[in-house]
C-alpha cells in the first residue's frame, strides 16, 4: 500500500516532468524554425537586392511584429562578415567604427608605459562580425564584433562550418542577463546546399542570432501549465562536466526527482530538466 503511493507519486511526477519538458521543447524548436525564417528573409533581401530593401529601422519594425512567432526569444540580432580589408570602406558607409566586446582595458590618453604590450594585444583581427541589424531590445549591440566575445566567436564558427542552427551554453550577456544564442548563417546565394565544411566557411556572409531569455521566458511558459506550485523544475545545459543551470535556483533537497531529456536541436549540446515535488507526502 505504502510502495504502491510511492510509486504512483513517481509516475505523477514523470508524466508532468515530461509534459513540461515536451512543451518547452516544442516552443525552442518553433522559435528555431523562425529564425532560420528570419535568415532567409535577410538573405533575399539584404544580400541579394542593390539596394538593400532593410535597414535598421525596418528590420527591427519587423522583428517586433513577428515576435509572437519565437516564443522562447527576447530579441534576434543580425551580424555581417566583414574582412579587414573591407573594414575601413564598411565603417565609412556605416558611419560608426566597428567595436570590441568586454574590452575590459582602459583606454590610455597617450603614449606612455605599458604602450608596447598593449599595442601587441590589439593586433587587428582577420575579420569582424558586427551587428547591423537588431530588435530594439537589443539596440545596444550594434556595431558590435560578435567574434570579439568567447562564446560568440565559437557559435559563429560552427554556425557556419556546419550550416545548421547552433547555440552557446547559457553566459552572461552584454545587458548583464543569463542568455543564450542561437545562430544561423547567411550564404552567398549561389551557394549549393550540399558543401564542404570548408567551402561553407568560405561562403559565409552573415549570422542571424537570436538571444534565448532562458529566466523570463522559461518562468513564463511553465507558469500556464496547471499544477506549478506543486513542482519545482530545473533545466541544465548538461553539455559538459559541469552542468550549467539555466532555469530554477533551488535544486537541493533529496528524495524523488524525476530527469525528462530535452532535445534543442543542436547535436553537441545536451540539456536535462530536473523536477522535484515541492512538498513531501
Ligand atoms: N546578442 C545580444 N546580446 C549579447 C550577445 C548577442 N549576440 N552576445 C553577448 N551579449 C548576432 O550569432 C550572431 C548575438 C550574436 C548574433
Amino acid at each position: 500500500e505504502n510502495s504502491q503511493a510511492v510509486e504512483k507519486r513517481r509516475e505523477s511526477l514523470a508524466s508532468m516532468c515530461d509534459e513540461r519538458a515536451r512543451m518547452l521543447q516544442d516552443q525552442f524548436n518553433v522559435s528555431m524554425n523562425h529564425l532560420q525564417a528570419l535568415a532567409i528573409l535577410v538573405s533575399t533581401f539584404h544580400h541579394a537586392q542593390t539596394p538593400s530593401a532593410i535597414n535598421q529601422a525596418t528590420f527591427a519594425r519587423y522583428a517586433e511584429r513577428t515576435a509572437f512567432e519565437r516564443p522562447l526569444t527576447s530579441g534576434v540580432a543580425y551580424a555581417v562578415r566583414v574582412t579587414h580589408g573591407e573594414r575601413d570602406q564598411f565603417e565609412r558607409q556605416q558611419g560608426w567604427s566597428i567595436k570590441k566586446m568586454y574590452s575590459s582595458k582602459k583606454k590610455s590618453p597617450g603614449p606612455g608605459p605599458g604602450d608596447a604590450a598593449t599595442a601587441e594585444i590589439r593586433e587587428p583581427a582577420e575579420e569582424y562580425a558586427p551587428v547591423i541589424f537588431a530588435q530594439d531590445a537589443y539596440k545596444h549591440v550594434l556595431s558590435f564584433d560578435m567574434l570579439s566575445g568567447d562564446d560568440d566567436r565559437e557559435n559563429i564558427l560552427r554556425a557556419r562550418e556546419s550550416g545548421k542552427g547552433v547555440l552557446t551554453a547559457p553566459f552572461k550577456l552584454l545587458n548583464n542577463r543569463l542568455g543564450v544564442i542561437s545562430t544561423y548563417t547567411v550564404y552567398k546565394s549561389e551557394f549549393p546546399a550540399y558543401a564542404r565544411p570548408q567551402e561553407r566557411i568560405q561562403a559565409a556572409i552573415g549570422y542571424l542570432g537570436g538571444i534565448f531569455d532562458i529566466e523570463a521566458l522559461v518562468d513564463k511558459l511553465l507558469h500556464q501549465l496547471a499544477g506549478k506550485q506543486s513542482i519545482m523544475v530545473n533545466v541544465y545545459d548538461t553539455t559538459n562536466e559541469k552542468p550549467i543551470s539555466m532555469y530554477g535556483s533551488n535544486d537541493t533537497g533529496g528524495g524523488m526527482y524525476h530527469n525528462s531529456t530535452l532535445n534543442f536541436g543542436d547535436p553537441s549540446r545536451r540539456h536535462e530538466m530536473h523536477c522535484r515535488f515541492m512538498q513531501k507526502p
